[in-house]
């Protein structure tokens, strides 16, 4: 069924286009929205008579931005770590827990253990939460599966998520995310797995937009993920990669050989990783979410970003293990409160640089001939989402012209 989509001018709005570093803002705004896509932006004292039989909605000077972008989440997943929470703080540490089977195996072996429906029944509120908070793009990943059957039920669960809500799913296929006990002491043995068997299959079934590794000493080699990086070459997908999360393994300035969308959480980002980023235009995705519920000490080098031009943006990391929440604006006010953004930052980094994440070049600003994607909010002014939490300030949203 195609969508339903009605012609209307949106006027009475503060614009915040993100189309430069101020935001691009535009008092007494008003935009024109035709088939899904915005066609006309500007002063509404300047609107060509042209538009002026269409219907028009009041935004009752209120802000309007480009709807938001969650670029990083791992929402699919059953089962619960809230046991293991309470656990460390009764005094076991991380390593015990993993040791006596938690951390991300136990996760791995609820979500094995589920089907598919059951799979979506636990995830769909999660992506419900955050669409009603403004996103209407969500990258979701896999990785919680770490077998051929079970990463493809996690990417089709994914997949049904967008076909169910009428927001967008970008799905990643993250099957380098752990070691499966299958391969326990075989981690190549297990790569080897994922570039020929899993790779393939999801690139068979169109159901990964990108490939994802988690570059880590806990995690993957930066030999590794470069030998995941050709498999997903070979097969026309995109990379990414978790990196210098927890020290550094120069993942960032692999990714960006590889021309990769991003590089995620950056705590120990070197130098000579952002050089490399910038050069390949790569996004710096930055996750306050696990820094905070890790208790991470170590800022990510956001200076050094900032100097080199590489865009950044903001994403949930919903997961059950280091970062237990779906909250996008939240992270927007972590980013500010922990990372020193400026307000104006955070606001690009959940719109069109959380985009640019994900490839998406139809989607991020409010300028003519992107989608319609636009979130109405309940602010005098931008850097307010980013000071005051708790309250939901969104009055309306729209996805591909289409009121939510
Ligand atoms: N980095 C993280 O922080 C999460 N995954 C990753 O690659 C942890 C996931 C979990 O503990 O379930
Ligand atoms: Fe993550």
């Amino acid at each position: 069924m195609a969508p339903q989509h009605s012609d209307f001018v949106l006027h009475s709005v503060t614009a915040a286009c993100m189309t430069n570093a101020e935001l691009g803002l535009i008092e007494n705004a008003c935009v024109v929205v035709r088939d899904g896509i915005l066609v006309w932006v500007g002063e509404f004292s300047a609107l060509p008579a042209k538009f002026s039989r269409l219907p028009e909605i009041c935004g009752g000077d209120r802000l309007l931005t480009p709807a938001l972008t969650d670029c990083h989440t791992h929402l699919v997943w059953a089962g619960s770590r809230a046991g293991e929470f309470r656990q460390r703080l009764h005094g076991a540490s991380y390593q015990d827990i993993a040791e006596a089977g938690g951390g991300i195996l136990s996760t791995v072996k609820a979500t094995r253990a589920a089907n598919e429906d059951e799979l979506f029944k636990a995830s769909l509120p999660r992506a419900k939460a955050l669409l009603h908070q403004g996103v209407a793009h969500i990258e979701i990943k896999s990785g919680y599966g770490l077998s051929l059957a079970d990463e493809i039920k996690q990417l089709r669960v994914a997949r049904r998520i967008g076909e169910t809500l009428p927001l967008k799913v970008s799905t990643t296929l993250l099957a380098a995310h752990a070691l499966p006990p299958e391969y326990e002491n075989d981690s190549d043995g297990y790569i080897q797995h994922v570039c020929e068997q899993i790779i393939p299959a999801a690139a068979a079934e169109h159901l990964a937009d990108a490939v994802d590794v988690f570059c880590e000493n806990i995690g993957f080699s930066r030999a590794q993920a470069e030998r995941v990086f050709q498999a997903a070459q070979a097969h026309g997908l995109p990379v990414k990669i978790h990196a210098e999360q927890l020290s550094d393994q120069d993942g960032s300035a692999l990714m960006a050989e590889y021309n990769g969308l991003s590089a995620d959480h950056l705590e120990y980002l070197s130098e000579q990783g952002i050089a490399a980023m910038a050069k390949a235009g790569s996004v710096a995705v930055l996750l306050p979410g696990a820094f905070y519920f890790l208790r991470e000490t170590k800022l990510p080098p956001i200076q050094a970003l900032r100097n080199a031009n590489v865009p950044i943006a903001i994403a949930t990391d919903a997961n059950p293990g280091s970062s237990p929440l779906v909250q996008l604006p939240l992270m927007m006010h972590m980013a500010c409160s922990f990372f020193r953004l400026t307000p104006e930052e955070a606001w690009l980094g959940v719109t069109r640089n959380a985009a640019l994440a994900l490839g998406d070049t139809q989607q991020g600003t409010l300028a003519v001939g992107q989608r319609a994607d636009m979130a109405l909010w309940n602010l005098t002014s931008p850097e307010q989402i980013c000071y005051e939490f708790g309250m939901n300030p969104l009055e309306q949203l729209w996805i591909g012209g289409t009121a939510v």
